[in-house]
């Protein structure tokens, strides 16, 4: 009895390992922005009330990031946006004139990885000035050491577990109240 829960714990742990390094794995497994508020290209006729982010899979609460400029490249607002399961959110700031706002938003994906992005729209009508190029050069580059946490956080698992069945067996050549009809 003892022995095949054990094994089954052991074979859970081998499962879990297994799907974390294969689930770490392809960097297709990120967190993929499904829609936004404002969208990309959109020319809006009214400020919207707050920025919205929306992905296909659950945002880990790990430093995300929402950054909004205007077409100057200036900062006009960066707050930490709440995130609720799929979607990270921040208010809009009031009273901004028209013209061209870029947001550059960052956030860990559910499998560890950051994501991030640049989303350009326009209130009332674009600037004659194009946006400046800096926050496209926050694009792409997702490349990170955060896989190794999880990585690292399985592994402190599994060897809290292997320690627990280790400290645990001392314990079994002792009495146990529920052996006592043996
Ligand atoms: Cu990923």
């Amino acid at each position: 009895m003892r022995v095949s829960l054990v094994g089954r714990a052991i074979m859970a742990c081998a499962c879990v390992v297994a799907a974390c390094c294969l689930w770490a794995g392809p960097a297709n497994a990120h967190s993929a922005l499904i829609g936004s508020t404002p969208e990309e290209g959109a020319v809006l006729t009214t400020a919207p009330g707050s920025i919205e982010l929306e992905f296909n899979e659950n945002i880990l609460n790990i430093a995300p990031a929402i950054v909004l400029r205007d077409d100057t490249d200036t900062v006009i607002s960066r707050k930490t946006p709440t995130i609720d399961r799929t979607v990270v959110s921040t208010p809009f700031p009031a009273g901004l004139a028209d013209g061209s706002y870029s947001i550059v938003w960052r956030v860990v994906s559910e499998d560890g990885h950051p994501v991030q992005g640049l989303i350009r729209f326009a209130i009332g009508h674009p600037s004659t000035t194009t946006p400046a190029e800096g926050p496209a050069k926050a694009r792409g580059d997702a490349s990170s050491g955060v896989p190794w946490l999880a990585v690292g956080i399985a592994f402190a698992g599994v060897l809290g577990v292997a320690g627990l069945l280790v400290l645990r067996r001392p314990t079994h050549s002792t009495p146990e109240p529920d052996r006592r009809n043996t």
